[in-house]
């Protein structure tokens, strides 16, 4: 009998929470052929990054993953052997006890964000006892070192990658109706929260020594580009030029067809998680905007991610690096983004070249889904 597992999934805000619990879902459905069942407390989130959900239906089966609409109060549900509270969203009281009723329990895993902070080596894995009940939550945290839970990826990842690079980029851009790149044009992918730095480095590429074609998919950054470029709104299919930046809007598409415009972009500027271990598995240069939390906390977060990526670029580059990243993410900063661009762009050979080291490097933290498999198999035992 195949092993059943239950994801739960309550959307905060924003992707990255069902763009995770979506992923891993789908591959534990694909590769591992365990019958899935994901629990969403908000569909039409879910709909925007995977149009095939339909937000109003209860029950649903969508690429071999049985979708759930978590309500409140909890229909009573016979708990799967292995369970997953995706990032601390709390199981339905009723669930819990029907866990706690099963002999042996399900195992329980709380799956973590992602980081790259030294010490999520040492609280993966970890136990914590229910204060009440008969169970057992284990922390899994996904991470960037082979001792940690590893990086979601699905296997194919890099063949689907190469055969889009060599077959169907014209293609893309055709779709988009943007043309092949020029051969000295900069195509850039921009998805991002709101952010202060956005006008200046939107006057530099507008006097940018070559052209700048900057991707945007519809979101939260699009007031801040209508105001910079002086129009009232703008839509899917919107294209303006200021000196040598075109803008031009997108669609949100799903993550499948996001993943395409990473591949396709000769830099990403990435926010959240989720778009962050994509832009990296594209093998292209990276910014990223780590999601704000209290007390600059994700500043912390980012330091850690530079710390580990930036290994083995010439100190120049890891420089350009770290100083589009950090300015990006408003840490304090004496060179304004201006100066901090026309040095990424000097390295950009460099930082190039490092994206696909990179890339390759990080096989090495092992795939979060087989180890999350490997995890419950073994507490099953
Ligand atoms: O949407 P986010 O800002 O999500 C955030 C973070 O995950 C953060 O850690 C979390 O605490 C907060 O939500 C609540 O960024 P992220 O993580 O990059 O997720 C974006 C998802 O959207 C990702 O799965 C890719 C997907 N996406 C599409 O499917 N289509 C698109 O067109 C775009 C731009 C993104």
């Amino acid at each position: 009998m195949r092993v059943t597992w239950d994801i739960f999934c309550n959307v905060v805000d924003n992707y990255g929470d069902i763009g995770v619990a979506w992923r891993l879902a789908r591959g534990l459905a694909r590769e591992h052929g365990l019958a899935v069942r994901l629990w969403v407390d908000d569909l039409r989130t879910f709909h925007r990054i995977w149009p095939a959900i339909d937000p109003l239906a209860a029950g649903q089966t969508s690429e071999g993953v049985a979708i759930c609409a978590w309500h409140t109060p909890f229909v009573a549900t016979e708990p799967a052997r292995v369970v997953i509270e995706a990032f601390g969203c709390a199981l339905p009281e009723a669930y819990l006890e029907a866990m706690a009723r099963q002999s042996p329990p399900p195992v329980w895993i709380n799956l973590e964000y992602l980081s790259a902070e030294t010490w999520v080596a040492g609280h993966h894995g970890l136990p914590s006892p229910h204060a009440r009940l008969p169970l057992t939550k284990y922390f899994f945290f996904p991470g960037y070192t082979a001792d940690t839970g590893g990086l979601p990826a699905e296997s194919g990842l890099m063949a689907r990658r190469e055969a889009f690079l060599e077959r169907s980029a014209p293609g893309f851009w055709r779709d988009l109706q943007i043309g092949a790149p020029q051969a000295d044009e900069l195509r850039v992918s921009l998805f991002a929260y709101e952010n202060p730095a956005l006008s200046a480095l939107l006057d530099a590429w507008a006097v940018d020594a070559r052209p700048v074609t900057c991707l945007v998919p519809e979101g939260r950054i699009i007031p801040q580009l209508a105001a910079w470029l002086g129009v009232p709104s703008l839509q899917a299919g919107a294209v303006h030029q200021r000196g040598r930046l075109r803008l031009r809007i997108l669609p949100f598409t799903d993550q499948d067809a996001y993943d395409q415009l990473l591949w396709a972009c000769d830099l990403n500027f990435v926010r959240g998680e989720d778009s962050c271990v994509r832009a990296q598995w594209a093998a292209r240069p990276l910014v990223w905007q780590a999601y704000p939390q209290a007390d600059e906390a994700h500043w912390n977060k980012l330091d850690a991610l530079l710390t580990l990526y930036t290994v083995g670029l010439d100190p120049a580059a890891a420089c350009a690096v770290s100083g589009m990243w950090r300015h990006w993410n408003a840490m304090p900063d004496a060179d304004g983004v201006a100066a901090r661009w026309a040095t990424w762009r000097a390295r950009r050979a460099a930082i190039e070249h490092h994206a696909q080291a990179w890339c390759e490097r990080l096989a090495g933290a092992g795939s979060l889904t087989e180890k999350l498999v490997e995890f419950a198999e073994k507490k099953l035992k």
